[in-house]
């Protein structure tokens, strides 16, 4: 007990206002497994190695430089891109004058999964999620006016990464910027790709090989460039709880330096450059917490590679709120949650921050949503004052025991990685993948019994929801401004040149030459991002995944009182007896998309609820999604579109139904897609759009009316 001399007295208070319910009725048990208590006090402090350090000092918890925000600022840093490379370009510049501090580039699918623009694959991606990138023209016109020598500028990119890095690096040098000079970042975590964000391209091997090649050349060549942008964020997005998130971050990180150890270089000659990319959800205190118990984490982890220079084990992060914390519904109360996110990433000691827009579950930000959303930091760091304290709830009694927990907790997850041979065996064996689908399926279940809160979407919803702001719209042309250009630009080079730089690039993947040194030729070739992808491909081969679904953890989350769910399973049992076998359902993602947690847990939820499911394999065309529809005889098509594809590939997939003889077959839509474009879905013959918000057990309804009435009576 507490030995605080007033314990007893505040303990006497508390209970008399319990009327009879025990005491521990107030505590509450996180997704993460911590019980939180309604009050810590400084026994919670006792023997905690988490307590009591100084920033910029081991083991870093309170921030990993001396002076924090009170000698600098986090940087302002908004991740950006759309359409074609001038229209981002001049986003870019805007933004800048207004305050933004570093560039962070947004690639559209097609670049990130090394296909040009001209590819019959990626007729719906182009210029759509992100910039559209096919060599270094674009790259050239990308940055414009922005001079590389002194503007730092995040790339996310994993799977064209060597395509996209060789194109800056020659962007620069034709700006007349030397390599030393660069500073910025490239994403280059391919891991979590094969876990959550699925734009890879090659297999785990050659995979790894590449980010080792860009940690070599980049630490020769490139000292004040981060190497790699280990990420968190996406794993958060796809469902995992915080603990999860800083566990299977780390035991990534590890992952890295051994394969970069392994590749014969020193721990100090490449650590310092490691940076890390978290994602920041509602969960104010418990993610300040995750920051501070990241950074302990990371410098205890790297003590077993014997570092010299402090550097090495000091872990400096980006921050980007939730996007999946969004909602269609009333979407002005986004800007609230923003703020709070945004708070926690400040509070937690983050390095660079990124605010998402309020329309971010209708489409991609406009100027006015990108305005607020920017203002948002600023106003955080000019108005606030917050700035001026270093880690200011550094002794709390709850975050501090909050962070010791996580470190705990977080520690266990990792030992369990490493007990697997570390994360790329983990990853082979599933347990990340099936960790992190759990988390989001019981995440889903809370939310559609109302026991996790999401304003206007399980509560005080609005009877009447109207869109009064603008939403961005890519148009298709910015495909054929594309190709005109590849066309050009391919009718003007050195063909010869490119074709012998290509080749050299296949020997290199062959023999083991390092491939961002030996891409660099190509690229000034003006050879282009799938030019040079495929040089590799030949060696390397595509990578294709097997898609998994979890079972029972949707339904085991409902209280054993719930109606909805008995119900719902008492209709699908019904159907099986009327109609000899289960409703059936194909779930689908179509183009380069690969944001797969919406289709993953409407996969594992309508099993629990009793639908026969099949999940499509990633990145099909519509083609192919309706001929394994056919073939599996399903009464329904489930197309889930994140990455504004919907408006193409959704209604070419009831076309291709109708075309190979399909028609009996529903389609049915979810995800990102604007309330706008509903009806010029209906009208190409969509049966239903489950916008995001949606509960589980309502589309599973709906979807079941919509077979029942289709089917017409039963015997
Ligand atoms: C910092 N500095 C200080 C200081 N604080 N100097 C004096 N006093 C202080 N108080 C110095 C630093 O040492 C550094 O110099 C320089 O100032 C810049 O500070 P920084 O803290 O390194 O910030 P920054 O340059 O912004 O770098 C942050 C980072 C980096 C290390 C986390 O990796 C980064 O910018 N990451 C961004 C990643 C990103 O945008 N990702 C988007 C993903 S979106 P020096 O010389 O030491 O460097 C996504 C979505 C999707 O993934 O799925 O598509
Ligand atoms: N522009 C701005 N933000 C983007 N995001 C993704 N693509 C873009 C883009 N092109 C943000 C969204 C998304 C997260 C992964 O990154 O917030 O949820």
């Amino acid at each position: 007990m507490p030995h605080h001399p007033d314990y007893q007295k505040w303990e006497a208070l508390a209970t008399k206002l319990m009327k009879g319910k025990p005491f521990s009725s107030l505590q509450w048990q996180t997704p993460e497994g911590i019980s939180i208590k309604p009050l810590y006090t400084a026994e919670d402090l006792e023997g905690l190695d988490n307590v009591n350090s100084l920033p910029g000092l081991p083991p870093y918890v309170r921030g990993p430089v001396a002076t924090m925000y009170a000698g600098r600022p986090w940087t302002i840093r908004q991740y950006a891109g759309f359409s074609t490379a001038r229209e981002s370009n001049e986003f870019y510049r805007k933004a800048l004058a207004a305050g933004q501090k570093g560039l962070s580039v947004a690639f559209d699918l097609a670049t990130h999964r090394g296909y040009d623009s001209d590819h019959p694959r990626v007729t719906g991606d182009v210029g759509k999620a992100g910039v559209a990138i096919d060599s270094v023209e674009d790259m050239k016109i990308l940055f414009d006016e922005i001079p590389l020598d002194q503007m730092s500028v995040s790339m996310t990119m994993n799977g064209a990464v060597i395509p996209i890095l060789a194109s800056y690096i020659v962007a620069a040098e034709e700006q007349g910027v030397s390599h030393e000079k660069l500073t910025g970042t490239i994403q280059n975590d391919i891991l979590k790709e094969y876990l959550t964000r699925n734009t890879f391209i090659y297999p785990p091997g050659p995979s790894m090989r590449i980010v080792a090649d860009i940690i070599g050349f980049c630490s020769k060549n490139m000292p004040r460039y981060n190497t790699i942008s280990i990420s968190g964020y996406h794993m958060m997005e796809a469902g995992a709880n915080s603990v999860l998130q800083v566990a299977f971050t780390m035991a990534d990180g590890l992952e890295y330096v051994r394969t970069a150890l392994r590749a014969g270089m020193n721990i100090d000659e490449f650590a310092p450059r490691l940076s890390f990319f978290f994602g920041i959800g509602m969960n104010f205190f418990m993610d300040i917490a995750m920051l501070r118990a990241a950074r302990f984490l990371w410098h205890r982890l790297l003590q077993q590679f014997e570092p010299k220079d402090p550097r090495s084990s000091i872990l400096r992060t980006h921050c980007q709120t939730s996007g999946w914390s969004l909602t269609q519904q009333d979407p002005y109360n986004n800007i609230i949650r923003t703020t709070l996110e945004a708070l926690t990433s400040v509070l937690g000691g983050t390095q660079s921050l990124h605010t998402n827009s309020f329309d971010e579950a209708i489409g991609l930000p406009t100027d006015f949503s990108a305005r607020i959303a920017r203002n948002t930091q600023i106003i955080i760091q000019e108005e606030s004052e917050i700035c001026h304290v270093i880690d200011p709830l550094g002794g709390s009694y709850y975050v501090e025991s909050l962070t010791n927990s996580i470190i705990n907790e977080a520690q266990k997850i990792i030992d369990e990685v490493e007990s697997l041979g570390g994360m790329a065996k983990a990853i082979e064996s599933g347990m990340p993948k099936m960790r992190i689908e759990e988390s989001a399926a019981r995440k889903q279940a809370r939310i559609d019994q109302g026991l996790d809160v999401i304003v206007g979407v399980n509560k005080y919803q609005l009877k009447d929801e109207k869109i009064d702001f603008e939403i961005r719209e890519v148009p298709a042309s910015v495909r054929d401004e594309q190709v005109d250009r590849l066309r050009r630009i391919r009718g003007t080079r050195d063909q010869a040149a490119v074709d012998r730089a290509l080749a050299e690039l296949t020997k290199a993947a062959e023999d083991g030459g390092n491939l961002l040194a030996a891409a660099l030729p190509a690229i000034r070739a003006r050879a282009t991002v799938g030019e040079v992808s495929d040089a590799m491909e030949k060696v390397f081969g595509r990578f294709v995944s097997t898609t998994r679904c979890i079972s029972g953890a949707y339904a085991s989350e409902f209280q054993a009182t719930s109606e909805t769910l008995a119900q719902l399973r008492g209709r699908t049992e019904a159907f099986l007896q009327g109609n000899g076998r289960r409703p059936r359902m194909l779930v689908t993602k179509m183009g380069q998309d690969g944001h797969d947690r919406g289709i993953k847990v409407i996969a594992s939820a309508y099993a629990d609820l009793g639908f026969d499911i099949d999940i499509g394999p990633l990145f099909q065309t519509p083609q192919e999604a309706a001929k394994m529809a056919i073939e599996n005889d399903v009464h329904v098509v489930g197309a889930s579109s994140l990455t504004a594809g919907h408006k193409t590939l959704v209604p070419a997939l009831v076309e291709e139904l109708k075309k190979q003889g399909g028609e009996d077959i529903l389609v049915v839509a979810g995800g990102i897609i604007p309330p706008v474009d509903y009806d010029y879905l209906y009208e190409r013959g969509v049966k239903a759009v489950f916008g995001p918000g949606t509960s589980v057990i309502d589309s599973a309804n709906r979807t079941l009316d919509l077979i029942e009435k289709h089917l017409g009576p039963t015997a």
